[in-house]
C-alpha cells in the first residue's frame, strides 16, 4: 500500500472528466487499496481517483456509522452511476483538494448508486444522508466538478482567489 499524493484546486487536472473502468484488473485494486489508506491518512471520508491525479471512474467512501462501535461503512467502488434521486438535502461540505474551506450545497437527499465493487461485481447501493452526500460529491469529481461549483459564482470565486494565493506562498 502506498500513500498518494492530493491535488489541490486550482488545478486543470481536477476539472477533466475520468475515463470508465474496463474491468477491475489487478491494477485498479491496487489504487483503490492506496486510496483507501490516503483517504483514511487524511483522514477524510472519500476519495476519488482525479484528486490522486488518476483519471479514471474509481471512488472510495466511509462515512464511518454513528453506532458508536468503530464499525467502518467502507465502499470502494468503480464506474458509479447515480440511477434515481430524490428529495433535497444541504450538507455543509469541505473537499481534500479545497482544503479548509466549507460550504453549504444542495444536493439529492436519497439516491440509489449502480457501481462494480472491489471483486468487479455489480452493485446497487441505496444512500440517504452524509453517504448520499458523500457520494455524490466523489462522482461530480470523475466529472470534473468540485463543490464550490455548486455555490454562488462571488463565493467561488473568494474562495479560489484565496487557494491561489496560498499555493503562490508555497
Ligand atoms: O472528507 C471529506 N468530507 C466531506 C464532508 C462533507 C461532504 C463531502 C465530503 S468529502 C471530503 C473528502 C473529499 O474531498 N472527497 O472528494
Ligand atoms: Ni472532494
Amino acid at each position: 500500500m502506498a500513500l498518494l499524493p492530493i491535488l489541490t484546486a486550482p488545478d486543470r487536472r481536477l476539472k477533466q472528466i475520468s475515463q470508465p473502468v474496463e474491468e477491475v484488473s489487478d491494477k485498479i485494486v491496487k489504487l483503490m487499496d492506496d486510496m483507501v489508506e490516503t483517504m483514511y491518512a487524511a483522514p477524510g471520508i472519500g476519495l476519488a481517483a482525479p484528486q490522486v491525479n488518476v483519471l479514471k471512474r474509481v471512488i472510495v467512501v466511509d462515512v464511518e456509522t454513528y453506532d458508536g462501535e468503530d464499525k467502518h461503512d467502507l465502499l470502494t467502488l468503480a464506474n458509479p452511476e447515480i440511477i434515481e434521486q430524490t428529495g433535497e438535502i444541504i450538507w455543509a461540505e469541505g473537499c481534500l483538494s479545497v482544503p479548509e474551506f466549507t460550504e453549504d450545497v444542495v444536493r439529492a437527499e436519497h439516491i440509489i448508486v449502480r457501481a462494480l465493487d472491489r471483486d468487479g461485481k455489480k452493485i446497487e447501493i441505496e444512500a440517504q444522508g452524509l453517504l448520499a452526500v458523500c457520494l455524490q460529491h466523489e462522482i461530480d469529481h470523475l466529472d470534473g466538478k468540485l463543490f464550490i461549483d455548486h455555490i454562488s459564482r462571488l463565493k467561488r470565486a473568494i474562495i479560489t482567489q484565496k487557494l491561489k494565493k496560498r499555493k503562490k506562498s508555497e
